[in-house]
């Protein structure tokens, strides 16, 4: 059976031909199975007693780390690899803020440092030893550490490294690992130059799970809208449950299963609310985002706190999820560096795509109004005191180059509009009116789901933290939601597949060989695999030698590669040579146009 994040998604099955509007009501039935996944009678899922268990035991832990007297010798550390890392990040960056102690008690690590939070870097997550070799740097000096390692399939090596180093060090561990899928289900693959799999630390795991010396928070959610996508409803749940988890051990006195039930129904009501408000915008923006791409423009999004964040955060992941370009998805921050907080400060110096200020934004409109014509910018904005609305009232250096590129009265110019979320009675600011586009997103639409009233254990600092958790998360979903449906609308998926994916890691290799046979009727796993080899060697023969070598091996061949799947899929369809496959793919610029002519799959 393959895991549950790795698999096709009913509901998304005909995403590729669906229009702006379909596609939003698609995201929505599958973000809501985080919730109440049908069908799942013997899985865990998010309100599974075992699940709700862990998860306050969890915070128990974390809630004497961070308050017991000794607390300079204790740290809450998050990891994992691409997205999962990235919310680690913001988690540790969120709660540190929060508690405003002077000693930092929440941390992060992420495969591939620092760079891997604006590019991606899809071959560390591979490397368990440098994995262990993070953690520790990331602990020196604190005796007692919740590790918390998050990996949605249960499949990352990096994490794996971690997790058994914390095995082997109890008296200085507590570790957490929260993914997605059974543990059964857990990747059973060899990971280089190591005896153990992940499934095999997994097991580990939750048999010291039995007395409490590790906790597994693993609730399935089914599949990705586009398969595998895990920066979707896997970064969505890592960081409604990490919230959770922290919130309860930073601002309630007392709780229990039932408080972090409370917590977690409002994300769940939160969720309904969004896409009962916010369709329109995310199908809106979702179609002219599509535009700028098809004539080749971009894709900004501007934003302050935690939804700069969350820009920056969807921006990153669209070239290795859609082979975008790095330019063609762009997230800004206001404030840049000081504000987000990683670990290794300004990495502004290593090149453009890692200039994240609103004013390194103002500098790109600078090039002038024909320059930017094709491109849309969304600014994100939570509540009436955003800075982001501050930089458009005041006309500061981001306000009046917006204004320079779109405030002229001609037919093509650049799409610009706001985005703002709003509570329930929040007046609407005045904006300027050059803005072409004003979306208001209101929550809570009742009372009744106010975190203060909802959640009256939590203080009143807590509950506030909450309200922006909430509004962050539909942040979060309008920025998925716009990304993904302009490149579905770009033509970059195939069914609800990313069939042009680059094959840069084990996860990526093994998802390949899926799906080509998949794509290819009536070949068997072993054929798939030697299609793949076929086409990263562009060869028509794989002798002994090939397909004897490492997986690590065919990864370095393939990595830097193009169409390495698709050319794979056509020589297996059409029964034809590497170069005739690259020629017949040549003539079309549209993968899925290609696939859909040049294959026999219905
Ligand atoms: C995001 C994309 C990757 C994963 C990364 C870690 O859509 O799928 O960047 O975040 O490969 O995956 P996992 O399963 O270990 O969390």
């Amino acid at each position: 059976m393959l895991p549950y994040t790795e698999a096709a998604n009913p509901i998304t099955a005909d995403i590729d031909i669906s229009n702006p509007k379909e596609i939003v009501k698609k995201l929505e039935e599958c973000d809501k199975e985080m919730f109440s996944p049908k069908g799942l009678d013997k899985e865990k899922t998010l309100f599974s007693e075992d699940i709700l268990r862990a998860m306050v035991k969890v915070a128990e832990v974390a809630k004497k780390l961070i308050f017991q007297s000794d607390s300079g010798k204790s740290l809450i550390i998050m990891s994992g690899c691409g997205t999962s890392g990235r919310i680690a990040f913001m988690m540790a960056r969120t709660f540190n803020r929060f508690l405003k102690l002077t000693e930092k008690k929440f941390a992060y690590t992420i495969a591939g440092g620092d760079q891997a939070l604006f590019t991606s870097q899809e071959a560390p997550e591979d490397d368990r030893e440098t994995g262990k070799n993070d953690l520790i740097k990331a602990c020196e000096g604190r005796s007692q550490i919740l590790y918390i390692g998050i990996t949605c399939g249960l499949s990352a090596p990096y994490v794996a490294g971690q997790l058994n180093h914390c095995m082997e060090n109890p008296e200085k561990f507590t570790p957490v690992l929260l993914g997605f899928n059974p543990v059964r289900l857990a990747r059973d693959l060899p990971i280089y130059g190591w005896q153990k799999t992940f499934l095999k630390v997994a097991q580990e795991l939750e048999l010291l799970s039995e007395d409490d010396k590790a906790f597994l928070i693993n609730p399935v959610v089914m599949g990705e809208a586009v398969t595998g996508s895990s920066r979707m409803k896997g970064g969505s749940m890592t960081k409604i449950i990490l919230e959770t988890i922290f919130l309860l051990s930073t601002a309630a006195s007392d709780f229990s299963i039932s408080e972090c039930k409370k917590i977690l129904k409002l994300y769940e009501e939160t969720c309904k609310l969004f896409y009962e408000s916010a369709s329109n915008a995310v199908s809106s923006w979702m179609s002219w985002t599509a535009h700028s791409f098809n004539a080749d423009g971009h894709l900004y999004y501007v934003g302050s706190n935690g939804a700069g964040v969350l820009g920056i955060i969807d921006a990153t992941e669209c070239p290795p999820t859609y082979g975008a370009t790095l330019d063609d998805v762009r997230g800004f921050i206001c404030g840049g560096y000081p504000e987000y907080e990683n670990n290794e400060g300004d990495l502004g110096q290593l090149g453009e795509n890692y200039r994240i200020n609103s004013d390194d934004l103002a500098e790109l409109l600078g090039r002038g109004p024909d320059a930017v014509k094709h491109d849309t910018l969304i600014i994100v904005a939570v509540g009436l005191t955003d800075p982001v609305l501050k930089e458009l009232q005041e006309n500061k250096k981001l306000g009046s180059s917006i204004k320079n590129v779109a405030g002229k009265d001609v037919a093509e110019k650049m799409k610009v509009g706001v985005v703002l979320l709003l509570e329930k009675d929040a007046q609407l600011p005045e904006l300027p009116s050059f803005l072409s586009e004003i979306f208001v997103i209101r929550l809570p639409i009742s009372d009744e789901v106010t975190p203060n009233t909802a959640c009256s254990f939590l203080t009143s600092t807590g509950a506030e933290r909450l309200k922006k958790s909430l509004f962050e998360c539909c942040a979060k979903w309008f920025y998925n939601g716009t990304s993904t449906g302009a490149h579905v609308r770009k033509g970059k998926v195939y069914k609800n597949f990313m069939v042009d994916l680059k094959v840069s890691n084990q996860k990526l290799f093994h998802r390949s060989i899926g799906i080509i046979k998949r794509f290819s009727p009536g070949i068997s796993e072993d054929e798939a695999r030697n299609f793949l080899l076929r086409s990263i060697y562009e060869v028509d023969d794989v002798d002994m030698t090939l397909s004897s070598s490492s997986i690590l091996t065919h990864i370095m061949a393939a990595a830097p590669k193009d169409k390495v799947v698709p050319t794979a899929i056509v020589m297996a369809n059409r029964k034809c040579s590497f170069q005739e496959s690259q020629r017949a793919l040549s003539q079309f610029r549209i993968i899925r146009d290609a696939l859909q002519k040049l294959t026999q799959i219905k």
